[in-house]
């Protein structure tokens, strides 16, 4: 039986970076996940008997929230509901089973790297008919949405058994509960040579993969220790709990700990990586070589012809503004465009429907090609394998090599979290105010606020974050992030490209010393945010 509930607006319901991102708190008063699933439907046209993909990072709250889901899109009107058993997909996987299936899109249940538990973090958004995140015109009319709402529709009556794969209904609805690895693991087999990497195992290449707690663990358990034939054992912290097992599911060097003290020291693994909460983010490393993720995307697309899914090259790559530009050194000599958009996967969206690019990156631990449209952690892991089987170097070699061939840009992001919002707003406003004089000071060749003219859509994105250009190609960008929960979040990026190769081994805070003391005097962080150093490095 269908009900409507009368509802009133909830303050706040803004998507973010990518979806809306609160705290399981907030989440739990009652109508608040219902009043957003509802403003999705009602910001979207013709879904009418089509298929709906849901599913979530397993975080604490996604149970419920995928049942909730469930019975709301069978009394808005879906034909058929496609959920991943136990309510589990990864992003990326979710991605795919949009992609594959045509469903008419997919509401993700995730707060991606944020913790989770009761007093964690908990997100949804909607990923449209291409599999990738809603764009901007579609999340500001979800906002306009929650924000005029008064009342949703659920269907009434108990849960559905999402333990078990097979077809159930609901109201007059097809639920179909799937496994949520099946798919995503056939398409890696499409994409990589997964015998180049069973005979580098068999050569005794080692590696360790961090689930951190999260999504990736049944992944990375069936492709790397299942399909490929790593050791038992290979796959740390397998299996995805609500609270992630007490971890911060960020892959960095700061959360991901662990993995890093071992592949780091001279006697861990060839290889390291880890994934996040819900699978999109990856890291790299290499005994004794972290890899960071704008080198990681650079180096992906110079040595990409070696992997069978991107033999015939790319058409291009994109990377987000804050990234550094090392995939442009790339891009040049491969004579293909490079785009840089704004923060966020959705902008990456267009430019690989339109086929303008072929494989995209993100500072923030995020990689992806065309095959979906979300970043995908996994993908990279194979990519990195794919290429050191066929090279059969040691990662650090590979990454010099690099370095040497293109140069090495130097880079760093300082995070200062949970910072006074009105600060961080005041920091931001006045650095753009004092944009125009800064031209001519400290070797700064221009500085602008970044924005971004989609060159598929023709739509104009303003406010990206503030850039701070200096000769030679080096920058400082300040920008506050879209994803935290708790007040704001400045990330400070900073980058210098060195060209001499007898200068690639500097330790990366010292070779960006000055630049680093330079970005907190200009926007003045300590005298306004009482900080004086970040919260996180990496
Ligand atoms: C999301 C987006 C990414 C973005 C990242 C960081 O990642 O999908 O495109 O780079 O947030 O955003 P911010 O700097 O605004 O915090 P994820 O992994 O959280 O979905």
């Amino acid at each position: 039986m269908i009900e409507t509930i009368t509802t009133k607006p909830f303050e706040g319901q803004k998507p973010g970076t990518s979806g809306l991102r609160k705290k399981v708190p907030v989440f739990q008063q009652p109508h608040y996940a219902e009043n957003f699933i509802q403003s999705i439907f009602d910001a979207l046209d013709g879904y009418g008997g089509k298929t709906l993909v849901i599913g979530g990072d397993g975080r604490y709250y996604n149970t419920e929230v995928v049942q909730t889901a469930i019975r709301m899109a069978a009394a808005n009107g879906f034909g058929k509901v496609m959920a991943g058993r136990d309510g589990l997909l990864s992003t990326p996987a979710a991605s795919n089973i949009i992609r594959k299936y045509k469903a008419f899109g997919g509401i993700i249940l995730s707060a991606s790297h944020n913790p989770g538990g009761p007093d964690g973090d908990f997100g949804i958004k909607f990923n449209a008919a291409n599999g990738g995140p809603a764009p901007e015109g579609l999340t500001d009319a979800i906002y306009a949405k929650t924000r005029a709402i008064t009342s949703y529709r659920i269907v009434k009556g108990p849960d559905v058994d999402l333990g078990r794969v097979g077809s159930t209904r609901v109201g007059g609805m097809t639920v179909e509960v799937i496994d949520p690895v099946a798919d995503y693991a056939a398409l890696m087999q499409k994409l990589f040579d997964f015998d180049a990497i069973r005979a580098l195992i068999r050569s005794g290449f080692t590696m360790r993969f961090d689930g951190m707690g999260a999504i990736t663990g049944p992944y990375g358990t069936a492709i790397l220790e299942g399909l490929l034939g790593f050791p038992t054992g290979t796959v740390m912290n397998g299996i995805p709990l609500p609270d992630f097992g007490g971890h911060h599911p960020d892959p960095n060097l700061v959360h991901a700990k662990e993995l890093c003290d071992l592949v780091l020291s001279s006697t861990g693994p060839d290889f390291g990586a880890a994934s996040d909460g819900d699978g999109d983010r990856n890291l790299i490393i290499g005994r004794g070589m972290y890899v960071t993720p704008s080198d990681s995307l650079a180096i992906l697309a110079a040595n990409a012809t070696l992997v069978p899914g991107y033999k015939d090259g790319l058409s291009g790559i994109a990377r987000s503004m804050p990234t550094s530009a090392a995939a442009d050194r790339v891009a040049e000599k491969l004579r293909i465009a490079c785009y840089e958009t704004p923060t966020g996967w959705k902008f990456f969206g267009n430019l690989l429907d339109a086929k303008l690019a072929t494989i995209c990156g993100e500072e923030s631990f995020g990689t992806g090609s065309n095959h979906v449209r979300e970043k995908d952690g996994l993908w990279a892991v194979l990519m990195w394998l794919n290429i050191l089987a066929r090279r059969r170097e040691s990662v650090a070699d590979i990454v010099q090599g690099h370095w040497q061939a293109f140069g090495r840009n130097y880079y760093s992001r300082h995070d200062y979290e949970e910072v006074d919002a009105e600060a961080a707003n005041g920091l931001m406003a006045a650095l753009r105010e004092k944009l125009p004089r800064l031209k001519g000071h400290h070797g700064i060749e221009a500085a602008d606020d970044f924005a971004y003219d989609d060159p598929v859509d023709g739509s104009r994105t303003t406010g990206q974050g503030i850039r701070l250009l200096f000769a030679g190609g080096s920058r400082i960008v300040y920008r506050l992030s879209g994803t935290g929960t708790a007040g704001a979040t400045l990330r400070v990026y900073i980058e210098r490209y060195e060209a001499d190769a007898s200068r690639h081994d500097i330790e990366t805070q010292a070779a960006l010393a000055d630049l680093i003391a330079l970005s907190r005097g200009i926007a003045e962080i300590e005298e306004r945010t009482g900080r004086s150093a970040p919260t996180v490095i990496t």
